[in-house]
């Protein structure tokens, strides 16, 4: 080949690596953005995705490098026959010990992101409960008395015959010690395990599945998935199931409690969404990760007068506090921030050349931040202890809740003094929609129920009477190998179409808002005529918005609500309802998906997932673990088959309840459902 035309194959080459902007997303502001960095020379994870393929034996799950005699790699061989499967590594592990291994691990380490969260939170609190810190508070007493009981804490003390109302600080106190304890605990059963129903939490307690401590659950799996420990890939699942009902049921749950107690229980409020959010004439700081406990401080030092009186001296009209990923749910249920974007939008936030800061704590932060900040006049600014960043143009600014007022000026007030630096064209995609979020288990009684009756009685009667088909989680992050948002979008439109209500949360959550569909209008123009006019009399969007990953508790708490009221079963699994996270990418999804499954949902997972070397211990469980927990795994990609995969299940589940032909709306009463019921 000619010198020339090597220089030419190059540069084809060089460009086919690029991704197109239509074909990586749905979404015209990242389309917009992606174009926008490739004009500037400036790579992204689209073009990343373009140009390095997934390993294909990783993507089987069947790679082993847990000790040094490998990695052994097992994939999957053509004429591959179940009792004639021979593939092992050095030391005899088969396909299914190595596949489970690996889901093992990601359940542990998903496990540990969410608790290790909720374990900060708690933390925090305690120093709250024993005055160390004036900077956080709490402020929704009552979400704290509702908790209190679950952790064996009393709210009223009897003193001479009179039942009186104990000091809040000494509640707090007390609540906060045993939420710590939860971690480490040297024996018993995690507290909250018995807020599931009686029937689930007795079947956990019949399987030994009952998680003993947090910090023990994650030990235990990266123990028996070491070299040489557990072989039976059951075995090693029930020990998945144990250890995600210790993030689900524990950790994760306690990181929402905590929240609400310090920061407010969310109730539904109007926002933004989508990078239209930024403003050119503001001072923009975007705050990325996935504790509040940074974000809370942030947005009120943005608020406050000082802040931005000091922007206005800079020649900024105000500052524009943004979000990504779950930091931006967790401010915008709490305080109506608008999100910016999701996973997949963060380095695009950059790229808009208006971002003075970006503010990042732990989870889904992408080191190519740097990168690009380094394009830019953007200060990344990282501030947990145990989430650095090696580039030498990125500030570590330690968050501490003794002085965290005083950090988060210290960072706005960064910010601001680098609002006169801009050095690129700004370019805002003009593409931002109005959203309600802020839904939780309170509102959703709120709102379906009224004040009057303030139960979930209506939801329940109007899943009997079929407005309401059934229940869908969607949930979970983005991820490169799809199309941004497509399946997200795809699914949640189809659902509702056929009456299906959502409750979504993480990037899927603001994936919706970005889109539009978290508005009560949203109903006339895409649901089904049931879920339209429960939708439109009621005026919630038919999507609802509960907030960040570890708020998925928050589903599973408004599915005991639904248990509790009557008509729908006596356990999780009999609800018609579905979980879906078509996006995923974390191993904090696989956590969620297992604690899912072992609470008794059918969980339904796209993108793919890394279990095909292994047909055996993929079967387990998207087959067999249904006749042990009630729920199980799946798998489909394609958004529209996987929607009707989820209306199938909710289906079985009405025919099972009985309710498959009841479309004639009856006011039912308890005696008309517990007759339902028997
Ligand atoms: S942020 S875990 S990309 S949902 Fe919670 Fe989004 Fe997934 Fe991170």
């Amino acid at each position: 080949m000619s010198e020339e035309k090597k220089v030419t194959a190059a540069k084809v080459e060089k460009e086919a690596k690029k991704a197109d902007p239509i074909e990586a997303s749905i979404d015209i502001a990242t389309q917009q953005m992606i174009a926008r960095a490739q004009q500037l020379g400036i790579e992204t994870v689209f073009d990343r995705a373009v140009s390095m393929k997934p390993c294909n034996i990783g993507a089987q799950g069947t790679c082993c490098k847990i000790c040094n005699m490998g990695p052994c790699r097992l994939p999957l061989p053509k004429d591959y026959e179940q009792g004639k499967d021979e593939r092992k590594g050095l030391c005899g592990a088969t396909a299914n010990t190595i596949a489970a291994r690996n889901f093992a691990r990601m359940v542990a380490a998903g496990t540990a992101a969410h608790s290790d969260h909720g374990r900060s939170v708690a933390e925090v609190f305690l120093s709250v409960a024993r005055k160390e810190t004036h900077d956080y508070k709490i402020k929704d007493p009552q979400k704290l008395l509702q908790i209190a009981p679950w952790f064996e804490v009393a709210t009223t003390v009897e003193v001479d015959g009179k039942t009186l109302d104990r000091d809040i600080d000494e509640i707090a106190l007390e609540v906060a010690e045993k939420a710590m304890a939860e971690w480490g605990k040297p024996e018993g059963e995690l507290l909250y395990l018995k807020r599931a129903p009686q029937p689930l939490y007795e079947r956990w307690k019949k399987l030994g599945v009952l998680p003993r401590n947090i910090d023990r659950e994650v030990v235990d799996i990266m123990h028996r998935s070491t070299m040489g420990v557990d072989q039976d890939y059951k075995n090693i699942v029930k020990q998945c199931t144990r250890t995600a009902l210790a993030d689900g049921w524990g950790g994760a749950m306690m990181a929402t409690d905590l929240q609400d107690v310090m920061f407010g229980t969310p109730s539904p409020l109007q926002s933004e969404a989508n990078m239209g959010i930024m403003k050119e004439d503001h001072v923009n700081i975007i705050v990325h990760g996935h504790e509040p406990i940074l974000s809370e401080m942030i947005v009120a030092a943005c608020q406050s007068q000082e802040m931005l009186d000091y922007a206005k001296t800079k020649g900024a009209k105000g500052i524009q506090l943004g979000g990504i990923c779950c930091t931006a749910n967790e401010i915008l249920q709490r305080h109506g921030i608008p999100p910016a974007g999701t996973f997949l939008q963060q380095e695009l936030a950059i790229v808009t050349g208006a971002c003075e800061a970006m503010v990042v704590d732990v989870q889904c932060v992408f080191q190519n931040l740097a990168n690009v900040a380094k394009c830019f006049h953007t200060k990344l600014i990282t501030t947990h202890p145990m989430a650095k960043m090696e580039q030498d143009n990125v500030i570590h600014i330690e968050f501490n809740e003794h002085h965290a007022m005083e950090d988060a000026k210290r960072i706005v007030k960064m910010a601001i003094d680098n609002f006169t630096n801009r050095r690129a064209e700004v370019m805002i995609p003009n593409v931002k929609h109005t959203q309600i979020a802020g839904f939780g288990v309170e509102s959703i009684e709120y709102h379906l129920g009224g004040t009057f009756r303030g139960s979930y009685y209506t939801l329940n009667d109007n899943i009997i009477n079929g407005r309401i088909r059934g229940l869908a989680g969607v949930v979970g992050c983005n991820n490169a190998r799809t199309k941004h948002n497509e399946a997200h979008i795809t699914l949640i439109k189809e659902l509702i179409k056929n009456d299906v209500l959502v409750l979504t949360t993480g990037c899927s959550a603001l994936a919706a808002g970005g889109h539009g569909l978290l508005t009560p209008e949203t109903a006339a123009v895409y649901c089904g005529p049931g879920l339209a006019e429960i939708c439109e009399t009621v005026g919630i969007p038919p999507v609802l918005h509960l907030g960040s990953c570890v708020d998925n508790t928050r589903i599973l708490l408004a599915a005991t609500e639904v248990i509790k009221a009557g008509g729908l079963g006596k356990d999780l699994q009999d609800i018609p309802a579905a979980g879906s996270a078509p996006e995923w990418m974390s191993e904090k999804a696989i956590a969620i998906g297992q604690y899912f499954v072992a609470s008794g949902v059918y969980t339904l997972f796209g993108v793919g997932m890394p279990l095909d070397g292994a047909p055996q211990f993929k079967n387990y469980l998207f087959n067999e673990l249904e006749k042990i927990y009630g729920g199980k795994w799946d798998c489909e990609p394609d958004p529209i088959k996987h929607a009707h995969k989820m209306i199938a299940h909710i289906d079985k589940k009405r025919k099972e309840l009985g309710i498959d032909k009841a479309r004639e709306r009856v006011l039912m009463d308890m005696a008309d459902r517990q007759a339902l019921e028997a």
